[in-house]
């Protein structure tokens, strides 16, 4: 069997050991009777020389493609000019598939970014791409590694659901053998069910919205990561996802500055992700945007551009709390000191990126829930088992929602959600 390394491994070997390494054709040129390849695998780039002396090897090398596959043998030899300091000094490729002409080239991937999206499939493998899903995969495992630090059980929701907990007017409806189901848009019903069995749980699933606004923060599909916790209040709320951003930050700078560094992304706002963050109440956002030139009355929502403008007041993410109540969904517990508005809490990402969690307290009286459902124009019917949690051992209880792909967007400094994730869904794209 032979040993293969890995292209970041090349440079510790040391000059003058054989090494094989297998890869793709990241760029190929061929100068003065050789051909230099610069080949990539999952950890990063190496170049790669093979000389005209060489037969066979050179015959090889000089059929390959961009993005053709490829096995190669040779001395690793120090070479200042080169990625990493290091090239190798082919002596054989002993497999190499030059398949078709690549579709993409860098003319392709800088002008039209609708083509990159229809191509996703293979731009995947480009260095910009594979960035993001390394942080990406950076990120879902500091959440998981977070929660299940701090005591919450992981537990999984259905997909397919009856009825709607963000509103109507975002569900998905699909044909469910003779009746009619929807995609779930949150799990947040079933975890209210799941505290009552084990008091703190957490999933990580994809939410389904029927977004009909193309936005640079919206997803049809994206990935949610949602908690509830039995007993715990808004205090709570803030205290867990301050953590928790904080933390899944803190991991993607001790394993990402390479990836950061790709993606052309300034590291220093994440090194004030720090606990605690700021609390900016409903009331003092409007009375700091009408300052600033907004003209926006007590009730109305704040949206992406309002967002944007507050965000840019601070360095760190801020808790953006006690929403009126109209503009946030029935379950949330009003606030009894201030009735007109909620328990409720959004983060919002620095640098104008805006909303990355919703959450706060539920409402968790019977009687509340059911007048409250009723002022909506909701009925009562469609949450009889969503009720049956206020009928039966009903506890004070809180819990929030991040939305996965928007916490990578803003991280990796993308300017559009779609760029967070490998496949992304949005009104007008189902493929690749
Ligand atoms: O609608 S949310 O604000 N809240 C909920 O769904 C609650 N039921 C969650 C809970 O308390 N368990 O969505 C939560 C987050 C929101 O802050 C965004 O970060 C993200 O989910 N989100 C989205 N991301 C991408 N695309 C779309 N369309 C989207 N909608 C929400």
């Amino acid at each position: 069997m032979q040993d293969f390394i890995h292209v970041k491994d090349v440079a510790s070997v040391g000059e003058g050991k054989l090494v094989s390494v297998r890869g793709w054709v990241y760029r190929k040129r061929e100068i003065g009777g050789k051909v230099f390849i610069v080949v990539r695998d999952s950890t990063g780039i190496v170049q790669a020389v093979v000389g005209k002396d060489n037969g066979d090897a050179f015959k090889k090398a000089e059929q390959l493609n961009i993005e053709s596959s490829l096995v190669l043998r040779g001395y690793v030899k120090r070479e200042p000019r080169a990625p990493g300091g290091f090239e190798i000094q082919v002596i054989d490729i002993p497999w190499s598939f030059v398949g078709w002409q690549f579709p993409i080239n860098e003319d392709a991937a800088k002008a039209d970014s609708e083509y990159l999206l229809d191509m996703r499939h293979l731009w995947v493998r480009s260095r910009r791409m594979q960035s993001v899903l390394k942080i990406r995969d950076t990120v879902f495992g500091a959440i998981h590694e977070w929660f299940r630090g701090n005591g919450y059980y992981e537990v999984q929701a259905p997909m397919f659901i009856t009825s709607a907990v963000e509103g109507g007017s975002t569900l998905f409806e699909v044909n469910y053998f003779d009746s009619k189901a929807y995609l779930t848009q949150s799990s947040q019903f079933y975890l209210e069910a799941l505290i009552f069995s084990l008091e703190k749980v957490y999933t990580v699933a994809p939410s389904f919205r029927a977004e009909k606004s193309r936005t640079r923060r919206h997803l049809t599909e994206f990935w949610h990561a949602e908690a509830e916790v039995a007993w715990a209040g808004l205090e709570d709320i803030f205290t867990v996802t301050e953590n928790l951003i904080s933390h899944v930050v803190k991991r993607v700078l001790e394993r990402n500055l390479e990836e950061l560094s790709i993606l052309g992304r300034r590291t220093e706002p994440l090194e004030n992700v720090k606990p605690p963050f700021p609390r900016v109440s409903y009331d003092e956002a409007i009375g700091i945007l009408n300052r600033k030139g907004f003209d926006l009355k007590w009730g109305s929502d704040i949206g992406a551009d309002e967002e944007r403008a507050l965000t840019l007041e601070f360095t760190q993410p801020i808790h953006l709390h006690h929403f009126p109540e109209q503009v946030k969904a029935f379950y949330h517990r009003n606030d009894p000191a201030r009735p007109e508005t909620t328990l409720s809490v959004d983060v919002l990402a620095p640098e104008g990126y805006g909303e990355v969690v919703g959450g706060g307290e539920r409402i968790f009286d019977y009687d509340e829930l059911v007048g409250k459902i009723r002022r909506f124009n909701l009925n009562p019917d469609d949450y009889q088992w969503y009720l049956d949690l206020r009928r039966y051992g009903s506890v004070p209880h809180a819990g929030f929602g991040l939305g996965v792909d928007r916490l990578v967007m803003w991280i990796c400094g993308l300017d559009h959600i779609r760029d967070a994730l490998p496949f992304p869904r949005d009104m007008r794209r189902l493929k690749p």
